[in-house]
């Protein structure tokens, strides 16, 4: 009897350390039920600080945390997958009971992924996607719609040159390789501009979502192509690097050069209400209160879509003058 009694005391107390040492919280709260969030502990494997959206993105999420007293172990991967999932691994290790991240490219994920589900700790892609065949992988993607978002700076483009008889001589200023935004704002754009033959992408390379890539990349651009109509880049950051090329090269930005940007934060507003941008797609970094709710729901039992779509704008030159002053980021 007193054996019988001594296992079951064992038992009790290895499903006790189960539960704790199990450190992540299974979407729907542990087997006792949903922690307080002042007891919640997530890890944060960011990109980098690549940007002004970057720093829109990280103050979002930090203030986010902060303000619903959530404990956030944050990392800054310099936009190297290997500091991304080393980051991972190390909140895997530490127990946290959720980890999230914005995925620097869409692919070399699910060996990490697949040790974070072994250890019970759901994941939640938040900005950027990644292309698994596996999406129980993560529980949610919270972000933009990046091929939408290419799809409408087409589209303004497709309108600008509506009557254009002569070829229009387009150069594309792209984001990240590999990364998911840059794949697909790519992909939206390239689509849309083919309903019009005029219109012809004559050179197309990464600046890495940096002001100084774009600008380097502009210069080389602008020395290569005697004729650029348009300036297509991923991010405002590129754009504005574009900018300060065109300019150097005694051209008029905005003007002897039009160009359309993507994500609206305050520099790339700034320049576009001054006439320097013709168009900005917007593409919204305040994810950090989403992430905060999906974690919440997630940690009550609840669940969530797989994918949650952040609301997004488009922005003209006058209408830039207007918005400014409101602007968050
Ligand atoms: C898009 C985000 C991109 C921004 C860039 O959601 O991943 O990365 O457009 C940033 O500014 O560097």
């Amino acid at each position: 009897m007193k054996k019988l009694i001594s296992l079951a005391a064992a038992g009790v107390l290895l499903l006790g350390l189960a539960g704790c040492a199990g450190g992540g919280t299974t979407a729907g709260g542990d087997a006792a039920g949903p922690k307080a969030t002042d007891q919640l502990v997530v890890g944060f494997a960011q990109v980098g600080a690549e940007s002004g959206w970057r720093t829109a993105n990280t103050k979002s999420i930090q203030s986010a945390f902060e303000e619903a007293n959530i404990e956030l172990k944050f990392s800054d991967a310099q936009q190297k997958q290997e500091n991304q999932i080393k980051a991972i691994r190390s909140y895997i290790q530490q127990g946290v009971d959720y980890i999230s991240f914005s995925p620097v490219v869409e692919t070399g994920w699910d060996a990490v992924l697949n040790e974070a589900k072994a250890a019970n700790i759901p994941v939640i892609l938040t900005d950027r996607a990644v292309d698994s065949k596996d999406d129980s992988l993560y529980v949610t993607f919270l972000g933009s719609d990046f091929v939408e978002e290419g799809k409408k700076a087409g589209e303004w483009v497709v309108n600008e040159y509506k009557d254009a008889s002569a070829p229009v001589n387009i150069v594309q200023l792209e984001g990240t390789t590999g990364a998911a935004p840059a794949i697909d704002r790519a992909e939206g754009f390239a689509d849309t501009i083919s309903s019009n033959p005029n219109l012809t992408v004559i050179a197309s390379q990464t600046g890495d979502f940096t002001r100084a890539g774009g600008k380097q990349v502009m210069e080389a651009m602008l020395k290569s192509n005697p004729k650029i109509d348009l300036v297509y880049a991923h991010n405002d950051d590129m754009g504005l690097g574009a900018i300060e090329a065109i300019e150097a090269a005694g051209l008029v930005p905005g003007k002897d050069i039009k160009i359309v940007t993507v994500d609206a934060v305050k520099d790339g507003m700034q320049a576009l209400a001054d006439g320097k941008i013709n168009f900005i797609v917007e593409c919204s970094p305040l994810l950090g209160p989403q992430l905060v709710d999906v974690i919440t729901t997630l940690n009550e039992g609840g669940t969530v879509e797989k994918r949650i779509l952040t609301d997004e704008t488009t922005f003209t030159q006058e209408q830039a003058v207007t918005a400014l002053p409101d602007r968050q980021y």
